[in-house]
């Protein structure tokens, strides 16, 4: 192997394989592409879901959040954690990327498979959202589109193996991954499961919708299908702590105050999430009580327990750093004096604190049975999911996009005064957007309608008219959260195609 595909980063240090860049690369840009498409279904179907504005029709709004379930969930995040994935593999370890072309045949298969998606769907051949429940039947194409989507992400987290393996050998670390590379391991181990469970249920369906099969049956599918559907949240929540440490590692140079405790929190995540799965089937009657309150009642709060110990290890980590840089004054020098103006290192700290605010309390309670049943299926639980995978996830992610492009793509940003804030209105438009929806959807008002003031529909009475105010707050964190994703994908390119080249 030759040592001179590497080079090491003028900023970070970081020891850069060449073919390893590459795929982190091509990967980070097809998410942002994805999201952007993904952010203009959000607008579209937040600006009907808001009544004074009421903009698509029936078949457009079913339409456009189908593809924006799929664009901004399953492409948009999907793509950025293989984009991860290489980048702990290789850049983290300073080792080469071993199979590159495995990498880009997993690339290719998340790109065919994603495209497939689109198009069949803005053809009006795939009006099933994208939990696509059977009965509801789409066109064989869909379902084979997302087969190799899944197939590519398989490979690309198969792929983290196969690399942290031949890099041991080489004697890249000694004992145990960094924790970094540890989370994204952890990350990898849950979204080699989940994605067997997709397998597991999109096999059937296409062959189903193909005609090969004669039925799938209701019941069975929601349960498989959540293996993957809420699975794949906990790849989510495993990328996105580690791309908090890795925040806090680059731009204050923190250290966990606790690895090991770190890390066992980590496998707590793996031990305990896909039980935790059944939080969607609470008021399914096909499921024992017994079952469900032993998976959401006990499994849940261990995997919550996880979360709970991260979100305090690292802002103390935070604390640590900046004091040792001699912050010390008072109780909250430190606190005063981190960089707020840094993209990466704000995005880190909104993610934190409305991830655990917005999507951690609320969802430990609509986990809850007797919860679940008053709240399942209102616009409430779009809310709680927009404080986990939008507010935490999404916005940690755009965090760490501007932290690599200096490093990966060798470009620095643009915009720079645009860059230091958006996160913030990012972050304050989904909070509206959140709020407004849990709001609503307390007083009733149903998550996947495209009109509640329809007469002669199940909705045929008058919502209390509170629901206006919630779900015009709604409608206004929308318009902020879409100006500011239309920020992330314009400063983001915009950085990659012309910001001033790095040495
Ligand atoms: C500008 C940012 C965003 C806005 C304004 C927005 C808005 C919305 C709205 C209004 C709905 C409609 C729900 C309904 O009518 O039942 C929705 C659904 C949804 N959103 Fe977003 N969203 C945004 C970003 C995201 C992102 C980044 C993700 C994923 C990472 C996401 C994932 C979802 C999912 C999975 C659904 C449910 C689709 C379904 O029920 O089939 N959203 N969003
Ligand atoms: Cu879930």
């Amino acid at each position: 192997m030759a040592d001179s595909n590497f080079r090491i980063c003028s900023l970070s240090g970081l020891k850069i394989d060449r073919a390893g860049e590459l795929l982190i690369r091509w990967n980070i840009i097809a998410a942002m592409a994805t999201l952007a498409v993904g952010g203009l279904m959000a607008f579209l179907v937040a600006l009907t879901r808001w009544p004074s504005v009421h903009f698509l029709g029936l078949t457009n709004y079913y339409r456009f959040l189908t593809l924006h379930g799929i664009d901004a969930l399953l492409a948009w995040i999907i793509f950025f954690e293989i984009g991860l994935v290489h980048f702990a593999s290789t850049v983290l370890l300073g080792v080469k990327s071993y199979a590159p072309k495995v990498g880009w045949l997993s690339f290719a298969l998340m790109l065919i498979g994603g495209a497939l998606i689109n198009v069949i769907v803005m053809l009006g051949k795939a009006d099933v959202m994208f939990t696509s429940y059977v009965p509801l039947k789409a066109d064989p194409l869909y379902y084979l589109g997302v087969i190799l989507f899944a197939v590519g992400a398989l490979i690309g987290f198969i792929l983290f193996f196969v690399n942290i393996l031949l890099a041991k050998k080489e004697g890249a670390y000694k004992r145990s991954l960094p924790l970094g590379a540890f989370g994204i391991m952890a990350a990898s181990v849950i979204g080699i499961l989940t994605l067997l469970h997709g397998a597991g249920i999109f096999i059937p369906a296409f062959l189903w919708s193909a005609n090969l099969i004669p039925s799938v049956d209701p019941s069975a599918y929601r349960l498989v299908f959540w293996g993957l559907g809420h699975s794949s949240q906990q790849i989510n929540v495993c990328a996105m702590v580690t791309v908090w440490y890795l925040t806090v590692a680059f731009v204050v140079g923190g250290k966990p105050v606790n690895e090991k405790l770190s890390r066992t929190a980590f496998v707590l995540y793996i031990l305990f999430i896909n039980l935790a799965s059944e939080h969607h089937l609470l008021v399914d009657p096909v499921l024992s009580t017994w079952h469900k309150i032993v998976n959401t009642s006990y499994m849940m709060h261990l995997a919550v327990l996880a979360s709970m110990i991260h979100a305090f290890a690292i802002p103390a980590s935070i604390e640590v750093a900046l004091r040792k840089q001699g912050h010390t004054r008072g109780l909250f020098e430190w606190l005063k004096k981190a960089p707020w103006g840094h993209p990466a290192f704000s995005a880190m700290a909104i993610s934190i604190l409305l991830f655990g605010f917005l999507g951690g309390i609320t969802g430990v309670i609509f986990g809850t049975e007797q919860f679940a049943i008053i709240r399942h299926n209102t616009f409430t639980i779009t809310g709680h999911f927009h404080g986990t995978v939008v507010a935490g996830t999404t916005v940690a992610f755009m965090g760490f996009t501007y932290l690599i492009i200096p490093y990966i793509f060798k470009r620095q940003l643009i915009w720079k005064g645009f860059a230091s804030i958006q996160p913030y209105l990012y972050g304050l438009g989904v909070a509206l957007l959140s709020i407004g929806m849990m709001s609503a959807g307390t007083f009733g008002v149903p998550r996947r309608h495209y009109d509640i003031t329809f007469s002669g529909s199940i909705f045929n009475h008058t919502f209390d008219p509170t629901v206006d105010i919630f779900l015009s707050l709604m409608g206004i964190g929308a318009i902020l959260a879409v100006t500011g994703g239309v920020l992330y994908i314009l400063i983001g390119f915009g950085s990659i195609i012309w910001g001033k080249q790095v040495e």
